[in-house]
């Protein structure tokens, strides 16, 4: 083979180089400059070349990074400064103590200086350049001596292969962690079931295992992601004497750190960054359990030291576990307001996510079947955010000898209709409509709420009472009760009574939105319910017509049509229609089509702070009203923003997106509103 000529090498120099500045721009930046597919052409070339001259190719190339044939066995590392461990706080007492530990060992009463970071749920690495080039990668192992998982760490998107910019030590060790985002996770374990192959139980075990495997190929197809968190060994040259200063020259480096890391002074510092994070938790990309606190100054680390196997400048506070065990006590249907039946584990109570659990929702019948809960059964209970809690998976190794599969059943287990489900359905609903109590209670809960009827006083318990005694069968009765049947329920006075009686009487007067709304239609939220009003104009418009031309109503699809249609041909309904018209629930007409020559109609637009004048509610009321949509987050779709006082980071967006802003007083000339 004829040896390249200098032309040729130059353009694989060159090639490298704008490779790995894309990679830079693309994961250590988050601002990629080119589309995909030109980064795609880029490596197709420099492998092009390689392949016609491999005497070119070297192992810090772009191409090298995925290549490497299996191991046989990993070789073990010992760690030439020791991997130490973090210690744990999990109240705000621990924290305080750490805060006056560390002042009284540096004789200080001044405020510390801390660096911030979230804890990642990953698996601990080294990683060590030689003039610049990645030379090893390790994992943690005991701390002292781990393995060689040099050939893996090569294959993560995120890892430079060769450090960029320029004044980096001789020999740099960095130190970070090894996770996988949620998103990655999810797509994998999807894909792993597509193919029937083992399915990881959570991101960080998914990390790990894909870390420790012999053939690179395997983990260069996961979606392994690093963070790194401090230095290690450093030779030739010394780095700044903040930790937040070393994680900025690390970053210049080429070398992620994580985007959330943040400097704050004292203990109320620390405190105000956990909850901060906290608060953020379940919208983070990845998993956290917790956020580590570092003493910032690197003189004040050296003075503190360290004891046993953590050094006394660090702290991990850690959050709740969001996911815990316990046992299944048995597993119930609830009936919701549609009739849907959810399979519901009533559970041994356990302390998860901040709050004590002893219901974990199933989902629906397939999903049951697919984890195959049964009574008795151990199972990992996930609590994450607000979020409703649900059983993660069975620990199988645990189950019972005796026990069986849960079936549907095919009667309602609260009023002993049909259980039907739909072709290609998902969820099983109990056929008794209004005739079955939970539906029912469900049915009247709905109507009553804020945003329907908004009948003050009608709490679930007095629902429960009043369907229970038989005084409510349909909405329409509730217009029936009188004073003394209410004030003969238990924990009723006759104050209280005479208050409900007000209160429905009030509700009457309503708008034709929010008593559609109110019906409780399957899939007719507020807004279908908002574009059927403003479309139809009146309840008799609506209810005699065809599905075709509710379907014809903008933003309303087949699905809903039928719905819709079904709704108000079912003799019932009707009947309850009637009832609640002759009680004289009424609703002003529905002005003149407001939406179509409305400046708002079709326009996206993102409230934010506070207004003076009305609640964000009520500002979307009138933005939906004049066929304008309400989004939570500025994008480039916005078409409006509408900034009350200490409006934040959204306003900020918007400026950056140059999307209009406007402020209270234009808004509500806008919506033909004075002050
Ligand atoms: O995100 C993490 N998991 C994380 C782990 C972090 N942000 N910082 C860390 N800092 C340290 C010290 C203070 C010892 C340099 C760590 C870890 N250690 C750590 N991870 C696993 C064992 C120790």
């Amino acid at each position: 083979m004829k040896p390249a000529p200098a032309s040729l090498r130059h353009r694989v120099e060159r090639l490298r180089a704008e490779i790995e500045r894309h990679n830079r721009l693309y994961h250590v930046l988050d601002n990629p400059e080119i589309p995909d597919a030109a980064y795609d052409r880029l490596m197709a070339e420099l492998r092009a070349l390689e392949q016609q001259h491999p005497e070119l190719v070297v192992p810090e190339s772009p191409t090298q990074r995925v290549g490497g044939s299996p191991v046989p066995e990993f070789a073990e590392v010992r760690h030439q400064l020791p991997m130490l461990s973090l210690d744990n706080a999990f109240a705000r007492e621990d924290v305080e103590a750490f805060d006056r530990r560390v002042r009284e060992r540096l004789e200080t009463d001044e405020q510390i200086g801390y660096a911030c970071e979230p804890k990642l749920d990953g698996l601990a690495v080294s990683l060590t350049y030689r003039d610049g080039l990645l030379a090893l990668g390790a994992t943690r192992g005991d701390g002292t001596i781990g393995e060689d998982v040099t050939h893996n760490i090569r294959t993560i998107p995120t890892v430079p292969l060769r450090l960029s910019g320029r004044g980096w030590p001789d020999l740099l060790e960095v130190r970070g962690e090894v996770f996988m985002s949620s998103a990655g996770f999810d797509e994998m374990n999807r894909r792993a079931n597509e193919k029937g192959e083992k399915i990881f139980v959570n991101p960080r075990n998914a990390a790990a295992g894909s870390l420790r495997q012999l053939d690179p190929r395997l983990t260069a197809s996961r979606p392994l992601e690093i963070y790194f968190y401090s230095a290690g060994r450093v030779e030739g040259k010394p780095l700044p004497d903040l930790h937040s200063e070393i994680l900025k020259v690390l970053r210049g480096w080429g070398l992620r750190t994580s985007p959330e890391t943040q400097v704050v002074t004292g203990v109320d510092g620390l405190l105000g960054y956990y909850e901060d994070i906290g608060r953020r938790r379940s919208s983070l990309r990845y998993q956290i359990d917790g956020v580590v606190y570092k003493v910032d100054s690197i003189e004040q680390q050296r003075r503190l030291g360290f004891v046993a196997r953590a050094p006394r400048w660090q702290i991990a506070h850690k959050f709740p576990a969001e996911e815990e065990m316990t046992t299944v006590r048995a597993i119930e249907w609830q009936v919701g307001r549609t009739g849907a039946l959810t399979p519901v584990a009533r559970l041994e109570p356990v302390f998860v996510g901040g709050v004590t659990v002893s219901n974990a929702t199933l989902h629906n019948i397939d999903e049951l079947k697919r984890k195959d809960v049964r009574v008795g059964d151990s199972v990992i209970i996930r609590r994450a955010g607000d979020v409703i809690p649900e059983v993660v998976r069975v620990i199988i190794e645990k189950r019972p000898s005796k026990s069986s599969s849960v079936r549907l059943p095919q009667k309602c287990p609260v009023c002993g209709s049909a259980v039907e489900r739909e072709e290609g359905e998902a969820v099983a609903r109990c056929t008794g409509a209004l005739t079955c109590p939970a539906q029912l209670k469900e049915s009247l809960r709905h109507f009553a709420s804020r945003r329907a009827l908004d009948i003050e006083g009608l709490g679930t318990r007095l629902i429960d009472q009043l369907v229970d005694a038989g005084l409510v069968r349909n909405p329409g009765d509730l217009f029936k009760l009188t004073v003394e049947q209410l004030a003969n329920l238990d924990r009723m006075g006759d104050r209280s009574a005479a208050n409900v009686v007000e209160s429905l009487e009030h509700s009457k007067q309503t708008t034709f939105a929010r008593f559609l709304h109110a019906l409780g239609i399957r899939d007719v939220g507020e807004a279908t319910a908002e574009v059927l009003a403003q479309h139809f104009r009146s309840l008799d418009a609506l209810r005699s017509s065809p599905a075709e031309a509710i379907e014809e109503v903008p933003d309303v699809g087949p699905v809903t049509a039928g719905h819709v249609h079904a709704f108000f041909a079912d003799s019932r309904n009707a009947k309850v229609i009637d009832a609640l018209i002759q009680h004289r629930v009424r609703w002003p007409a529905v002005q003149g089509n407001s939406m179509r020559d409305s400046p708002l109609s079709g326009k996206t637009i993102v409230l934010t702070g506070k207004l003076s004048t009305m609640s964000r509610e009520e500002a979307g009321d009138h933005i939906r009203k004049l066929g304008g949509k309400v989004a939570g987050s500025v994008s480039k779709n916005t078409d409006l923003v509408v900034a009350g006082g200490d409006a934040g980071s959204k306003l900020k967006k918007a400026t950056q997106l140059g999307v209009k802003v406007l402020e209270e007083a234009e808004f509500l000339k806008l919506i033909g509103r004075k002050r």
